[in-house]
C-alpha cells in the first residue's frame, strides 16, 4: 500500500512505567519512565505509533496537555511531515518550539514517519533509504555506579555480550570517580570501549581537572563535562583534553546543534530523536554530522534510534538505555551486544495494551 495518508484521529495514552535499572546521574535520578503514547491514525486504516519520554513525572502532564491542543490542527490534514512541521511551526512561532512544545512536536513528527512506513509496508530505515545492515553497534548505558558494585554490574555487561559500555561520573569527590573507572576498565580490559557522562555537572576548571586525571584508562569520550548550554565552555574543556568530548542529547533541534559544531564544542555528537525534532530533524542532523567528519550516536529511544542509525553516514554507537520495553510487544533485540534491527514495518514499536492499561495514568 503506497498511498497518501489523511489524518483522522490522534490518541495519547499517559503510562509510567517501571525501568528495571534507574538512572542515577549527577544531575538528577530517573527512577521510573513517565511516557506517552502516541497513535497516529488515518483515514486509509493506517496508524503512526511513537512514544515521548519525559524525563520527570513533572513534565508528564503539561506535555501530555500540550499533545491534546494539537490534535485539533491536524485532523483532515495530510500526513506528511514537511507539511505536519509547517503546521506546528507556524502554531508555535511565537511561545518557542523547544521544551514541552518541541517534545510534543517532534512525537508527532515520528508517528508520521511511522504512518508512512507502515502505508509502504516498509521497516523505516528502508522508507528513509537504508537496508537493514544490523547487528549495529550498541553500548550499554548505566548510570552512576558505587565503587563495591562496579564489578559486579559491568560483568553483568559483559555476560550480556556488550563490547561498549557507559557509566555516569561526577560523585563529590574526583577520587571516586577514578576509583570507580580503575577499577571498570580492570573489569572490561583493554578491548572493550569505556564511556563516562557527567551530565552537565563540573564547571570547566573542575572538568579540565577531572577529565585529565582519568586519561590513563584510555576512555574513548566524556559526555557533557559542562552544561549543554555552555558551548564556549565546553569549547575550552576540549581543547584542554586529551579524551574526546561527547555532546548532544540536549540540543533542541538543528539549529542548536550548529551552535554548538560553531563553537568546536566536541568531537562526537548524539542528538536525542525527541529533542533534535524527531526523524525530520535526525536527518538534518545526520547531515550536519556528516559535513563536518563527526561521528553521530544515539541518546534513548533505542528502537527508532536504531532505524535512523542505519541511514547516519558517520554512524558511531547505537546508546542501549531501555524506558520502554514494558509496554512494548516486541522490545529491541541485542545479540552479543549489537542490535537487532526489525524487518517489521515501521520503526517496530507495538504496544503491548495490558501492559499499557496496567501502567497507564
Ligand atoms: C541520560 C540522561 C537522562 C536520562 C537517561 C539517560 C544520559 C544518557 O544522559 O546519556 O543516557
Ligand atoms: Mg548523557
Amino acid at each position: 500500500m503506497n498511498q497518501e495518508l489523511t489524518i483522522s484521529a490522534i490518541n495519547f495514552t499517559a503510562a509510567v512505567v517501571p525501568l528495571d535499572r534507574p538512572v542515577h546521574t549527577a544531575s538528577g535520578s530517573v527512577e521510573v519512565s513517565p511516557l506517552i503514547l502516541i497513535d497516529l491514525l488515518t483515514e486509509e486504516g493506517v496508524t503512526g505509533h511513537a512514544y515521548l519520554f519525559c524525563y520527570t513525572p513533572l513534565a508528564h502532564k503539561p506535555v501530555f496537555e500540550t499533545l491534546l491542543n494539537l490534535e485539533p490542527l491536524l485532523i483532515g490534514q495530510k500526513a506528511d511531515p514537511v507539511n505536519v512541521r509547517k503546521i506546528l511551526d507556524g502554531a508555535f512561532r511565537l511561545v518557542g518550539d523547544q521544551g514541552f512544545a518541541g517534545m510534543a512536536v517532534a512525537g508527532i513528527d515520528m508517528a508520521c514517519w511511522d504512518a508512512l512506513a507502515r502505508a509502504a509496508e516498509l521497516p523505516l530505515n528502508r522508507l528513509l533509504g537504508g537496508n537493514n545492515s544490523s547487528p549495529l553497534a550498541t553500548y550499554d548505558s548505566l548510570g552512576m555506579i558505587a565503587p563495591d558494585n562496579i564489578e559486579s554490574v559491568l560483568q553483568e555487561t559483559l555476560d550480556a555480550g556488550f563490547k561498549a559500555v557507559k557509566i555516569k561520573l561526577g560523585f563529590p569527590d574526583v577520587a571516586t570517580d577514578i576509583e570507580v573507572v580503575r577499577r571498570g576498565r580492570a573489569v572490561l580490559g583493554d578491548d572493550v570501549d569505556f564511556m563516562v557522562d557527567y551530565n552537565q555537572s563540573l564547571r570547566a576548571p573542575e572538568a579540565i581537572s577531572r577529565i585529565q586525571k582519568l586519561s590513563e584508562f584510555d576512555l574513548l569520550w566524556i559526555e557533557e563535562p559542562v552544561l549543554a548550554t555552555a558551548h564556549e565552555d565546553s569549547a575550552t574543556v576540549r581543547s584542554s583534553v586529551n579524551t574526546a568530548i561527547q555532546l548532544g542529547e540536549n540540543w533542541w533541534g538543528p539549529a542548536d546543534m550548529k551552535l554548538s559544531l560553531d563553537y568546536g564544542a566536541s568531537d562526537f555528537v548524539m542528538p536525542d530523536v525527541m529533542k533534535i525534532g524527531g526523524v525530520s530533524g535526525w536527518k538534518k542532523a545526520a547531515a550536519m554530522a556528516e559535513a563536518e567528519g563527526l561521528p553521530m550516536s544515539s541518546h534513548l529511544f533505542c528502537e527508532i534510534s536504531a532505524h535512523l542509525m542505519l541511514v547516519t553516514p558517520t554512524r558511531h554507537y547505537l546508546e542501549y538505555l531501555d524506558v520502554a520495553s514494558a509496554v512494548l510487544q516486541s522490545p529491541l533485540q541485542i545479540e552479543d551486544g549489537a542490535a537487532i534491527v526489525p524487518d517489521r514495518p515501521g520503526s517496530g514499536l507495538e504496544w503491548d495494551l495490558d501492559a499499557v492499561k496496567h501502567y497507564q495514568v
